[in-house]
Formats: C-alpha cells, structure tokens, sequence
C-alpha cells in the first residue's frame, strides 16, 4: 500500500513519567502495568497499534535510573538502552513542567543519531498552564528534538496529534505485524506483570522493590487456565508483610490479580501463589538469569 508507514516507537524516560500509561492510552487497552510508584515497569513490552495508514509497534521499557546500582539496576537499565537503541524514533517522555538531573541523565542515554520526539505528559496537572510555553521552550534547548509534544495520558489530550507527529518518523512499509495482533508477549508473561502490579499498588515503602514474580507453570485445561506462582522476597521478616494478618494481604494481591488475568485472558483463572525467600535476589545472577534479567 503506498504511502503506508509502519515501525517501531520507543517509550522512554526517567521512572514515573507516565511511559507505560501512554502506551496504554494510546492502545486504548490496559496492556502494561502502571503504579504510582517509580521503577514499575522491569520489562521491555511491545504494543501494537495498527491504523489505516500507520502500524506503530511501541516499546515500553523501565525508566532509566541512577540508584541502587546492583546487578538488577544495570540490568533495568541496559533494556531501557534497547528501546532507546533498536526503534526508528524514540519518544522521550517527562512530565509537564519538571525536568531535573533524573531527566537530563536519562535523555543523554538516547543515542544522538536517533530522532526525539519529546513528549510533555501529565498537562492536565500543570498550573498555571501559562507556565507550558516556557518549560517547552527550555525542553527544546536541552536536544534538537523532533518535535515537542504536550500530551495527557490520563485524559488523553493530544494524543491524536502526538500519534501524527510519530507516524512523519516512521519508515514508509508495509505492516509488520497482522493488524490484529496486540503485543509480542504471550498470557505467561501478564499473568506475572499482573501479580506485580498489586505488589506495587497493595505493599508499601520499598517492600515491591526487593520482590519479584515467577510463574512456576501455566496450564489450559479447557477454557480455565491454572497459574502457579512465586513471589520472591529477600528476607525472611518481609515474608509475614507480603502474605498478611491470616493472609489477608496476599489474598488480596492473588484475588486482583486473578480478576485482571481474566477480563485480559477472556477466561476463568485459578490461580495458586506462594512466597518464597531468596536472600538479595537482585545481586544473585542465577535467579536473576531464571527470571530472565541477562
Ligand atoms: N495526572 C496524570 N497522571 C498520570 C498521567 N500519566 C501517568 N500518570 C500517573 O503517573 C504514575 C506513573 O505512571 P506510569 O505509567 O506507571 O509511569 P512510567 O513512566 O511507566 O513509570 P516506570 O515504569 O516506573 O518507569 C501513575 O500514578 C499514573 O496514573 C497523566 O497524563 N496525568
Ligand atoms: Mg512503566
């Protein structure tokens, strides 16, 4: 088809900037998880969205940081490098009026010879808005970009000009992916985002940053689909926190996690979790290897 444009769009910025609510929004389908925590998102995600003249295939990925500098961080970051890497052009993502050393760091990540499109998230909280103008003009010093875009992932404000300025990046081709085709991960791998985006809604202080998921077997038996999951924590006095007075806490995780997995699956799940410790699994290169992390 001529004149069709397809190819791939990498989110990419500091934690927390919205990256993972936009691909969202923008797919209109709640694919990647979101919490209002920094450090959600560990996984490189492709979402795909195919319009009458443009396939967009966006990469999520975690937000470049400069804490914590284990095994586990370098290996966050290292995927958010690919994102910014391996796309025809990056969207780099900080909120509205706020741009610090965690942004500018994460913008120097971005390798000079790929085309930027600076997206300004979060409008709808920037007041007063005539203070917009000068953030962009000053965003605008800070790379030749190409473009700047003020957008709102949550009221998606924009997003429709946003998706133009993108499509003028991509590569004149046909599509990549057939156009129904939603993502490039498989119902395991949401099964386990799903289980950590409660840990990260439902446990507080840094309890979600020292735990990790593994799903332990994934069987369809007919139209139910039986999930076994482990939640690795690293110390032993974290276990009691995650599970709960009479287990209510990880009632509560497995039973929301279960209800997204079903209404993503379109099917009834049973689903069966335990907690496990492994002393700093974030240091630990075998289990980080089995949970996919090198
Ligand atoms: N008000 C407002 N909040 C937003 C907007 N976009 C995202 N948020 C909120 O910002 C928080 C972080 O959103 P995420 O989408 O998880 O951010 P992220 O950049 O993917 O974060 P990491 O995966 O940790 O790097 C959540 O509480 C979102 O609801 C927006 O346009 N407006
Ligand atoms: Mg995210």
């Amino acid at each position: 088809m001529s004149g069709y444009r397809s190819g791939s769009v990498g989110l990419v910025g500091r934690p927390n900037t919205g990256k993972s609510s936009l691909m969202n929004r923008l797919l209109g389908q709640k694919l990647a998880i979101v919490s209002p925590r920094a450090q959600t998102t560990r996984n490189l995600l492709t979402g795909i969205l195919t319009t009458p003249d443009c396939q967009y295939a966006f990469v999520d990925s975690p937000g470049f940081q400069m804490r914590h500098r284990n095994l586990f961080n370098r290996s966050l970051n290292r995927r958010a490098g690919e994102a910014a890497r391996d796309v025809d052009v990056v969207a780099f993502v900080v909120e509205a009026l706020r741009f610090d050393a965690a942004d500018r760091a994460a913008l120097g990540r971005v390798p000079e010879d790929r085309p930027v499109v600076a997206v300004v998230n979060k409008v709808d909280l920037a007041k007063p808005v005539e203070r917009l103008l000068p953030f962009l003009e000053r965003l605008g010093r800070e790379r030749t970009f190409a473009a700047l875009v003020p957008v709102s992932a949550t009221t998606g404000r924009n997003l429709p000009e946003l998706l133009r300025v993108l499509r003028g990046q991509l590569p004149e081709a046909e599509a990549a992916y057939p156009e129904d085709q939603l993502t490039d991960r498989d119902e395991r791998f949401f099964a386990a985002e799903l289980l950590r985006e409660k840990i990260f809604r439902l446990l507080g202080e840094e309890l979600p940053y020292r735990c990790e998921v593994m799903v332990d077997s994934f069987r369809e038996e007919g139209r139910l689909r039986r999930i076994e999951a482990t939640l690795w924590v690293e110390r032993e006095s974290q276990k009691p926190i995650v599970i709960g007075a009479q287990g209510a806490t990880l009632k509560r995780i497995s039973t929301e996690a279960r209800k997204d997995m079903e209404r993503l699956f379109g099917g009834k799940v049973f689903l069966q979790v335990w907690v496990k410790v492994r002393d700093s699994w974030t240091d630990d290169p075998r289990l980080l290897r089995q949970l996919g992390y090198t």
